[in-house]
């Protein structure tokens, strides 16, 4: 007999706490926790009701870089999925899954049956996700090479799948978009056919010209927008720039060289109330751009997806720290033959990716001054170099040197093949679904009179992202295990169940 239980269905939580009504899901939580003040601490409770719409509307993604690794990886991978496709490899017949997903291929335990064996269930039957075969997707890329093309170009799937996909992505061309050549680097020039023209305004214009049609076009209730182009380097923050909001539109009108690309579409986007997600690193939320989310209530998200080693840094850096080993060395090298890779061969763009990946650490190395003093951490030192014949399958070697017990050295040397793409696109996925979630979702405190949204920084995005977005003043959480469950439990919160505590009490008393 198994020792644990799957239900692959939709659950019910039956409670008093939980009423479930035909448009929605109304739940009241106690949310608990402890005051510190000195050396005294206080359990708190607070009564939290959080009402979840139960419909998930028609949902559409525009991806700016459609047409690069991720944008062809994705929209392939769903396209597979949706026709259940098949493929032939040397290593005998692949199905099309969507591994890599925790939307759709993680389970949760969700409490104990009658024999106290855990029961788990997929994570999209928690709460209604968006179904990804769903999903209408489109986009925008300088390159004006056609989808199946853009595909075959960037050389990460299998042949076999390639042949039965192309036909159909042969008839899907990117939109053409901004390009202003200072952001990204040099190398990128002569990708750059598919461009508008104008000035920043008219051409933030456009793009929110093309999100309306695109919603207006495929019937869609919700359009999200996905930044997976390149890399660009960092933007000044300046006063006067795009401090605030009204700084930042002043900027835009007055066709200021400062303001990115990203932003613009970040901008148009926002205006369009249009959830926006930042996959790259650069700092394309500056604070006239998240001061416009919030006053325009949209939800936005960032930065840079994690995918391989970042992720793995994120579970190692708390493995070795929280077993009470000092973490004194991280090295980590990376080449990669992509186009991603020759974008960042720059010291601009090289500069944003070594920021992002570099802060990983930070936050556990912080919450332990037992064995850091306070200006203390590890050595940390990031290289990305370009290799074009690896391609999209990213090297990545990393090392951590730890001290251990009495003056002894323990060092771990990992060898990481990436296989980029595949491992980002899942991840956007993700995103989208958890983005469109969120959108659908409504809190009140229990002396609040209303509903409001949440946050429109989703910084309950973390786990899928390397430098997360977190509202002003709230701290930044890298450790993965953590952001797992804070996105498990948030998902339990919402129909009324308790977040995993793994006390296992039932097993573990007399
Ligand atoms: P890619 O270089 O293959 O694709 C980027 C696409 O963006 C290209 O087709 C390019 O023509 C297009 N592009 C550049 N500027 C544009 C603009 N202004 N408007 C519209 N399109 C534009 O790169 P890939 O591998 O798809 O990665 C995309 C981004 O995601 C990069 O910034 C990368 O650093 C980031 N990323 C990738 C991960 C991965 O594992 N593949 C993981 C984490 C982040
Ligand atoms: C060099 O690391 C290229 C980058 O674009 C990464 O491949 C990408 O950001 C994924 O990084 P990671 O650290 O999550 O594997």
């Amino acid at each position: 007999m198994e020792d644990t239980a799957v239900l692959n269905t939709n659950i019910i939580v039956d409670s008093p706490n939980v009423v479930y009504t035909d448009s929605e899901i109304i739940s009241s939580y106690d949310y608990s926790d402890a005051r510190v003040h000195g050396n005294i601490l206080t359990p708190t409770t607070e009564r939290l009701v959080f009402k979840t719409e139960r419909h998930v509307p028609r949902v559409g993604a525009l991806l700016v870089g459609w047409g690069g690794n991720n944008g062809t990886t994705l929209t392939a991978g769903i396209l597979a999925n949706k026709l259940g496709l098949s493929w032939e490899t040397k290593e005998g017949t692949k199905t099309s899954n969507y591994f890599g997903s925790i939307c759709k291929s993680i389970t949760v335990r969700v409490g104990i049956d009658d024999n106290q064996k855990p029961v788990y269930v997929p994570l999209n039957n928690v709460i209604p996700l968006l179904d990804p075969n769903d999903l209408e997707i489109w986009g925008w890329d300088i390159s004006g090479v056609n989808m199946g093309d853009a595909m075959r170009r960037a050389k990460v799937l299998d042949w076999n799948l390639q042949q039965q996909i192309y036909p159909m992505l042969k008839e899907m061309v990117p939109m053409p978009s901004i390009y202003l050549p200072e952001w990204i680097a040099a190398n990128q020039e002569d990708r750059a056919d598919n461009l508008i023209h104008g000035t920043k305004f008219e051409m933030m214009n456009k793009i929110r010209h093309d999100i309306r049609d695109f919603k207006n076009s495929k019937g869609l209730d919700k359009v999200i927008v996905v930044w997976t182009a390149n890399t660009e380097k960092y933007c000044v923050v300046r006063h006067g720039l795009n401090d605030t909001a009204e700084h930042l539109l002043n900027s835009i009108r007055e066709d200021s060289d400062e303001v990115s690309v990203s932003t613009l579409f970040a901008v148009a986007s926002i205006l369009e109330e249009c959830t926006y997600i930042n996959g790259s690193p650069q700092n394309t939320f500056v604070p006239g751009c998240i001061e416009l989310a919030e006053r325009f209530n949209v939800l936005i998200a960032g930065d840079d997806f994690k995918s391989g080693q970042t992720k793995l840094k994120s579970v190692l850096s708390d493995f070795i720290i929280n077993s009470g080993l000092k973490l004194q060395s991280v090295v980590s090298y990376n080449h990669l033959g992509n186009n991603d890779g020759k974008n960042l061969s720059t010291p601009e763009t090289f500069r944003s990716k070594e920021l992002s990946k570099s802060g990983v650490i930070e936050d556990v190395v912080r919450a332990n001054r037992l064995m850091y003093k306070y200006d203390e951490s590890p050595d940390h030192c990031v290289v990305i170099k370009y290799v074009p014949f690896v391609g999209d399958s990213k090297r990545a070697m990393d090392e951590y040197v730890n001290e251990i017990f009495m003056g002894g050295k323990n060092t771990i040397a990992l060898h990481n093949t990436c296989e980029d793409s595949m491992l980002a696109a899942p991840l956007i996925l993700d995103l989208i679904m958890l983005a469109e979630l969120c959108t659908r979702i409504q809190v009140k405190r229990d002396k609040d009179e209303k509903f409001t949204k949440m946050h429109p920084v989703m910084s309950i995005l973390s786990f899928l992202l390397k430098s997360p977005l977190v509202p002003s003043g709230s701290p930044i959480i890298h450790c993965l295990f953590p952001q797992r469950y804070a996105i498990i439990n948030f998902l339990k919160a919402l129909i009324g169940l308790p977040p995993e505590s793994f006390l296992m009490l039932e097993h573990r008393l007399e």
